[in-house]
């Protein structure tokens, strides 16, 4: 067996006290993927691990196997330290958002992600930039370990999955799709899974159906930029995908921008593209993300950030 599987079975054997979480206002892959090492870690080593989150939960999440047993992290006890800390799916140290004090104060840190970051914050890295969601790393290391599964994990493994190809619509490489198909041999139902995630409030979808009849294009109708006020924002539910989604479907559009005004001078972009990377774009502006879905975090206002992004993609 690797040594970096056996070093990750002995610090899990050891360890008295184990953390799970993913990035700051989790997506279905780092929820998912948490919850289902969560359960491996259960059922292989006999010991509960703890899975927190900061920020929101989307409500779309809610009938995923095992919600119930994420702990927001602010309900952790003031005291609470884990000598083992497990990240899924993080990105950047920028995310860790509640997490980042007992990442720090943990004697050892393990990570499984599929973001490009050159400042990981693991003592053990399973990282790998092909994968289309960190919930594969997961599964590629359960397997060469040779770790049980049951139902929940193959189900959570295909819901992170699921969500961050957006129902398979980015898949890159024949490799998550055999994953699935061994997910779907091992008991996982695609159809149903699917289903589960249709559940979303009935105002975040006609909020986001409004800010996508509102987008506004440019480039010659290459680029679509939706934005959305303070006051839809809290209607939103994650990160606005039916906008990104929408949008993306329509003729000639080849990028897109949604502007979120989190609050008063603080805009979450997230941007699209079908082919042209546009990480580069999200890095400028201090973020991040993979090559055709990337986002940031500006403080400005909406108007300025709008302006940034028009500049941004001129010459594209
Ligand atoms: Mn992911």
């Amino acid at each position: 067996m690797d040594n970096k599987i056996k070093l990750l079975i002995d610090k899990i054997k050891n360890a008295k006290s184990i953390l799970i979480a993913g990035h700051k206002n989790p997506d279905g892959d780092s929820l998912c993927s948490a919850l289902a090492l969560m359960k491996i870690i259960e059922l292989n080593f006999g010991k509960k691990p703890t899975v927190i989150y900061d920020g929101n939960v989307p409500k779309f999440l809610d009938e995923i196997p095992l919600r119930r047993e994420t702990c927001f992290y602010v309900h952790l006890p003031e005291n609470a330290k884990f000598d083992l800390c497990i990240l899924v799916d993080y990105g950047t140290r920028s995310h860790l958002g509640g997490a980042e004090k007992f990442t720090n104060a943990a004697d050892f840190v393990i990570e499984f992600d599929h973001h490009f970051n050159e400042d990981v914050v693991g003592n053990l890295c399973f990282d790998d930039t092909t994968k289309a969601a960190a919930a594969q790393v997961i599964y590629d290391v359960a397997n060469e370990a040779k770790f049980k599964t049951d139902q929940d994990i193959i189900d959570l493994l295909t819901l992170a999955i699921i969500t961050d190809t957006g129902n398979f619509k980015f898949v890159r490489n024949s490799d998550v799709l055999r994953e699935t198909a061994d997910l779907v041999d091992a008991g996982a139902n695609v159809a149903h899974l699917t289903n589960i995630l249709n559940n979303k409030a009935k105002k975040t979808v006609l909020v986001e159906a409004k800010t996508a009849a509102n987008a506004e294009f440019y480039m010659k109708g290459r680029l679509a930029i939706a934005t959305i006020t303070h006051d839809d924002y809290k209607k939103l539910d994650g990160r606005g995908e039916l906008v990104l989604n929408l949008l993306s479907q329509i003729h000639g559009v080849e990028y897109v921008a949604l502007l979120k005004e989190q609050k008063e001078d603080q805009i979450g972009v997230s941007l699209r593209s079908k082919r042209i990377p546009i990480n580069e774009i999200a890095e400028n502006l201090g973020g991040g993300g993979h090559l055709c879905a990337a986002g940031a975090v500006v403080r400005d206002s909406i108007e300025n950030v709008k302006d940034q992004i028009i500049n941004a993609f001129k010459g594209k």
